[in-house]
């Protein structure tokens, strides 16, 4: 039986939980629909889902249709959750957006679809919420053309929008609207379709149109439309078909080498850690030894394997499937498993924006603080767990206030351990301006390490990264010493010379060095006489942050784009309101008796914006945002203390490593 592996995204509140619901009831997997309104669905299953009424993490069930096992993956839509949604989409094969036909098309769709379309995510849409007042499909239509793509395709009509018998009619062959939209849109790919067409429509069946509709589908150059109502169940059944029909299902050789990835990593009942895997390539079986992310191994205790609603217990997971692992201590999200499938790994979206102090409220709690937040980390690596060993305090990186609240919740539930915040702060980068080298050699007096280091810091294009480049012979040094100074200078530059993480500048390595067991003449092996990984990652960073210090750097904060929609006659009164909070706003542009204004926010503004906002608009203005890039800061430069021991004191630095030995 083939697989697709089919993620449900869209902004928060649109319905993906309630159309999952829907579609599992569709499908025969639950006799009853669950609600998110009454905490019952088989998706939103933490406790704190059920409460709030809101998805917090992804959550994969499956049904078949017409022979496919689909396993469906609900993620949250909140931004502040954004993290979740990255980590599933290199284990898709198609996707369903889901838009409000109420709320229509939101900042959060538009990013959401500019990077399924990106990575070439098969995409169909489903404008969602036909019953509810307010409803207007041909509007949402519109603003699906404007915003999202124009390479859509309505594939019905919707009626008796609005009340609770609102519907879906699909269009068939007989529609002649339906037809000639088809043509248009699939010409743009397929020419001999449009020559046939125009020369005799007769002779281009209808069954053509459909075949290529699904050919166009299926390699995400063409997004058909799905409309209904995930309360009342209209359109679900359509929507099925077209989810068969017109996506892709998983390929991959079950017989191949091993090839897998690692997009959730949670714990059982009795604590024991259990990934989820998806596999591209070969067959898993329980006992197998298997490889894991870089050089890792173990063994593998029991397997799960998504079939006919949840997991149950099997002795293999194959090419296309999603399984269940457990026996794998070590691993983690993002691990590749066998061999690394030439996947799309890299950052999709923005990181956090936002950092903040986690404080115990009994100090007695502070190991068990620590324990618990890097079990939270497992699951989600992104909020980057920092230890200041200086200060004894622990930090996390967030995108927001929502997530903050679902941390402190989490730790007390789960963990029984009651934290504050501190108010949260931005995090800033840091990225060179110039260009800077420095080097030290082996026996120069002021070098105490056996090692000699050269590098050159120089900035990269923005969101590149820190890149590192070889300018010395590989063969000239043992290679583990040349991965001492690379991890090292990764590792230095996650604090700069003002504190924050160091990006988009290039590493040359333009000097190295190292004694071997005949260095300095010696005829015999000298243990004390040859270099060591140590002695390169004591050197590092000293050499890194100089050059560092001669390149220069430049601190820039993350920066929001925003939509605000406001009753016209209070434009004069939010404009004030933006100058005092830094935003850049352009014209703004009238619409009836309303203005959409759009611009420029600092992201460490956007809650208080959000916060004082109702009182100049009557509660009626709706603000929108979302990361879009990082700007100098203006004013003064914010600096962020260490954690570390400055390689930049150099004094400090050495006395802390003497200390150690
Ligand atoms: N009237 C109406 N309400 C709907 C429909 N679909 C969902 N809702 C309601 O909209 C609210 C949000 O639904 P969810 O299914 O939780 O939305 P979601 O997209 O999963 O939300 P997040 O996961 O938190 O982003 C709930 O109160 C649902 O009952 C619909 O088709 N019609
Ligand atoms: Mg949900």
């Amino acid at each position: 039986m083939s697989t697709l592996n089919l993620g449900i995204l869209a902004h928060v509140d649109a319905g993906k939980t309630t159309l999952t619901e829907r579609l599992l009831y569709a499908a025969g997997v639950i006799d009853e629909v669950g609600s998110v309104d009454h905490g019952s669905t088989q998706t939103d299953s933490l406790a704190l889902e059920r409460q709030r009424g809101i998805t917090i993490k992804s959550a994969v069930v499956s049904f078949v249709v017409d022979g496919v096992t689909v396993n469906l993956i609900d993620t949250p839509g909140h931004p502040d959750f954004i993290a979740e949604v990255e980590r599933v989409l290199s284990v898709l094969d198609g996707a369903v957006l889901v838009v409000s036909a109420v709320e229509g098309v939101q900042t959060q769709t538009r990013l959401l679809m500019r990077t399924l379309q990106r990575l070439r995510i098969p995409t169909l849409l489903f404008v969602n919420k036909l019953d509810r007042g307010g409803a207007d499909a041909d509007r949402v239509l519109e603003g699906i053309a404007e915003r999202l793509t124009p390479a859509i395709v309505a594939m019905g009509s919707a009626g008796g929008l609005g009340t609770r018998g609102a519907r879906f009619t699909p269009y068939d062959a007989a529609d002649a609207g339906f037809t000639s939209r088809l043509v248009e849109l699939l010409a743009d790919h397929d020419d001999a379709l449009l020559a046939d067409w125009v020369g005799d429509q007769a002779a281009v069946p209808y069954r053509r149109l459909r075949a290529e509709l699904a050919a166009q589908s299926r390699r995400a150059l063409v997004h058909p439309v799905f409309f209904g109502s995930a309360i009342t169940g209209a359109g679900v059944e359509e929507l099925i078909a077209g989810i068969g029909e017109l996506l892709p299902a998983a390929g991959g050789d079950a017989g191949g080498p091993v090839s897998g990835t690692v997009f959730k990593v949670e714990r059982g009942p009795a604590g024991e850690k259990i990934a989820y895997v998806r596999m591209f390539s070969g067959t898993v079986r329980v006992r197998d030894r298997l490889r894991f992310g870089w050089g890792k191994q173990g063994k593998v205790t029991a397997i799960g394997v998504f079939e006919r609603g949840s997991a149950g217990r099997r002795d293999a997971v194959a090419a296309g499937q999603i399984g269940k692992l457990w026996g794998l201590g070590d691993i983690r999200i993002g691990d590749p498993v066998g061999v690394a499938p030439a996947a799309r790994a890299e950052r999709q979206f923005a990181p956090p924006t936002l950092e903040t102090v986690v404080v115990p409220c009994r100090p007695a709690d502070k190991g068990a603080l620590h324990l618990a937040l890097a079990r939270l980390a497992e699951q989600d690596p992104l909020i980057n767990l920092r230890q200041d060993d200086l200060r004894q305090e622990i930090s996390v990186s967030l995108y927001g206030e929502v997530q903050k609240e679902v941390i402190q919740a989490t730790l007390a539930d789960d963990f029984g351990v009651e934290v504050e915040f501190r108010e949260s702060t931005t995090i800033c980068i840091e990225r060179p301006v110039g260009t800077g080298a420095a080097a030290e050699a082996i026996g120069e007096p002021s070098n105490p390490f056996l090692a000699t280091v050269g590098l050159r810091v120089e900035p990269a294009p923005v969101g590149s990264g820190v890149e590192f480049r070889l300018e010395v012979e590989l063969g000239s040094m043992p290679y583990a010493f040349f991965k001492a100074v690379e991890d090292t200078v990764r590792e230095t530059l996650r604090q700069g010379i003002h504190g924050w993480e160091v990006t988009d500048c290039t590493v040359a390595m333009t000097h190295s060095g190292y004694l071997g067991k005949h260095g300095l003449g010696h005829q015999y092996f000298n243990k004390s006489m040859s270099s060591t990984g140590e002695d390169f990652r004591g050197l590092t960073p000293l050499v890194v942050m100089s050059a560092l210090r001669r390149a220069g750097t430049v601190v820039c904060e993350p920066v929001h784009r925003f939509r605000l929609d406001l009753p016209a006659d209070t434009l004069g009164a939010v404009l004030p309101l933006l100058g005092r909070l830094g935003a850049v706003p352009r014209t703004p542009v009238a619409r009836g008796s309303w203005y959409l204004l759009e611009g420029e926010l600092p992201a460490a503004r956007v809650h208080q914006l959000q916060q004082q906002l109702p009182a100049p608009t009557r509660g009626e203005g709706v603000l929108e945002s979302a990361f879009d890039h990082y700007r100098p800061v203006r004013g003064p430069v914010p600096a962020r203390p260490r954690t570390d021991h400055n390689p930049l004191d150099r004094k400090a630095y050495l006395l802390h490593l003497l200390r150690r030995v």
